[in-house]
C-alpha cells in the first residue's frame, strides 16, 4: 500500500511538472523569456528512471539517475513542435531523445525511448548537440557532436578527446540513418547544415578549433561547401563570424540553429565565449547574412542579445547559454529553445520583425570604450533633440 501511495505521489508529481503553466516576462521588448524552463532532468518519463514494478522496487528507488535535459535541436514539422533533447544521464554520458509539445511553448513530454542510430567507426564515447535541418533535397538531417577519447593522449591523461562532426538523417524521427562522420581536418564541433543548397552543394557551418575545448587558431564560424553529403568533406573553410579581442566572442564562438531565411537576409543565432575569473562565459548573439552571398555578413550588433539570468547561471557547468534550436512560425514569431548552463530548457519568444529591427538597428561593435561611449551620447543626442 505504502508503495501503491509513494508511486501515486510520483506520477501526480510529474504530471503536475509537465501541465505546469508558463508564462512569457517582459524582458526590454526584442524577446520574452518564459517563466520557467520548460524541460528539466525532472520531466524524463518516471519509467526511465524507476522499476515500477512495487514487487521489484518495494522502496520505489531510482534505479536509472537522469542529470540534465539541455542543448536540444528544434524543428515544426507536420505541424508537430518537437525538440532532440540532449539530455545527460548520472554517469556523464549524453544521447538524444524527443520531446513534443502541442503548441511549442508548453506541455512538454518525452517520447517513450530515446533516439536510438548506428555507430559510425570508432563507438562514440558521447553524443551531443544535435542541429536539426529540414534540408531542400528532401530529408531532415542531424548534425551533432561525436566524442572519442585521444588516440595520442600521453599516458595518464584520461581526459583527452576528439571532436568529430556526427551526421544522421530522417523522415520521421523514428527511423535514423547514419552517414560518415564529416571529413576534417581539424577538430570539429557546432557543425550546422544550411537549409538550402548553395551553387549545387551542401553547405555547413563549421567551427575549426585546434583541441577539444580549444578554438586555439581557428578562427571563428567557419562555412564549407560540401559535394556529396553521404560522403562529407570538409575541403575549403572560410571564417564568415570571426573572433575578436575583447568581444563576447573572444576565446570561441559556435554557430547555434540553422539560420531562418528572411526577406533581408539569413538570420543566425549563435553563442560567443569568453575567459573571466570565474571560467568561461558562453552568450548569445544574432547576426544576418546576404541572401546573395551567405557568407557575407550583413549585420551584427555589438555585445550579447541574451547572457545568463537569476538561476540561469546555475548548473553543472555555470554561467552557460546555449542554443541550437529554434522555429519560426507562419506568422513570423520565433520560438527560442534555449539551455542554461548545460542543465535545463527554457524558452524565448519573439519574431521576426522585431529580431531584424534589433540586427539593423543596434550598431555594431567597435571595439573600444571610445566607441561605445559614442554610440551611446548618439543615442541621448536623438532623444534631446526630440
Ligand atoms: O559547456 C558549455 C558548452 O561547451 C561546448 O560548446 P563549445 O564547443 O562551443 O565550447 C559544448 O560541450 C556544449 O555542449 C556545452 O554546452
Amino acid at each position: 500500500m505504502q508503495t501503491e501511495n509513494k508511486l501515486r505521489a510520483l506520477r501526480e508529481q510529474h504530471e503536475a511538472l509537465i501541465t505546469r503553466k508558463n508564462s512569457p516576462v517582459y524582458c526590454g521588448g526584442v524577446y520574452e523569456r518564459y517563466e520557467h524552463p520548460i524541460l528539466t532532468a525532472e520531466h524524463a518519463p518516471l519509467e526511465w528512471r524507476y522499476d515500477l514494478n512495487p514487487e521489484r522496487n518495494p522502496m520505489m528507488l531510482e534505479r536509472f539517475g537522469i542529470h540534465a535535459a539541455f542543448n536540444s535541436g528544434a524543428i515544426l514539422w507536420q505541424g508537430r513542435y518537437l525538440l532532440c533533447v540532449r539530455v545527460e544521464a548520472a554517469d556523464r554520458k549524453s544521447f538524444f531523445a524527443m520531446a513534443e509539445s502541442p503548441n511549442g511553448r508548453d506541455n512538454w513530454r518525452f517520447w517513450p525511448r530515446p533516439v536510438s542510430f548506428p555507430e559510425y567507426g570508432e563507438p562514440a564515447t558521447n553524443v551531443y548537440d544535435m542541429r536539426l535541418t529540414a534540408h531542400e533535397d528532401g530529408w531532415i538531417y542531424g548534425i551533432f557532436c561525436v566524442e572519442r577519447p585521444d588516440p595520442d593522449r600521453a599516458p595518464g591523461d584520461l581526459s583527452s578527446a576528439v571532436a568529430a562532426a556526427g551526421i544522421v538523417r530522417t523522415k520521421d524521427f523514428v527511423s535514423w540513418e547514419r552517414l560518415p562522420d564529416l571529413n576534417s581536418r581539424s577538430q570539429q564541433r557546432n557543425v550546422v547544415l544550411h537549409p538550402e543548397f548553395v551553387n549545387g552543394k551542401y553547405a555547413l557551418y563549421t567551427r575549426p578549433q585546434d583541441g577539444f575545448i580549444d578554438a586555439g587558431s581557428g578562427g571563428g564560424i567557419g562555412w564549407s561547401l560540401v559535394d556529396d553529403i553521404t560522403n562529407a568533406e570538409v575541403k575549403e573553410e572560410k571564417i564568415i563570424n570571426v573572433r575578436h579581442y575583447h568581444t563576447i566572442k573572444e576565446v570561441k564562438n559556435g554557430e547555434g540553429p540553422a539560420p531562418i531565411k528572411t526577406d533581408r537576409g539569413w538570420l543566425h543565432l549563435a553563442h560567443g565565449v569568453r575567459g573571466c575569473a570565474s571560467g568561461l562565459r558562453y552568450v548569445l548573439y544574432l547576426y544576418v547574412t546576404s541572401l546573395e552571398d551567405p557568407t557575407k555578413v550583413i549585420a551584427e550588433p555589438a555585445g550579447f542579445f541574451m547572457a545568463p539570468g537569476g538561476e540561469e547561471y546555475i548548473g553543472d557547468v555555470m554561467n552557460v547559454l546555449f542554443c541550437n534550436g529554434w522555429i519560426c512560425e507562419s506568422d513570423g514569431s520565433v520560438l527560442i529553445y534555449y539551455a542554461s548552463s548545460d542543465t535545463r530548457m527554457h524558452l524565448a519568444t519573439s519574431n521576426l520583425e522585431r529580431l531584424l529591427d534589433y540586427c539593423f538597428n543596434t550598431a555594431p561593435d567597435g571595439y573600444t570604450t571610445a566607441d561605445t561611449v559614442r554610440r551611446l551620447n548618439e543615442l541621448i543626442d536623438l532623444n534631446t533633440k526630440q
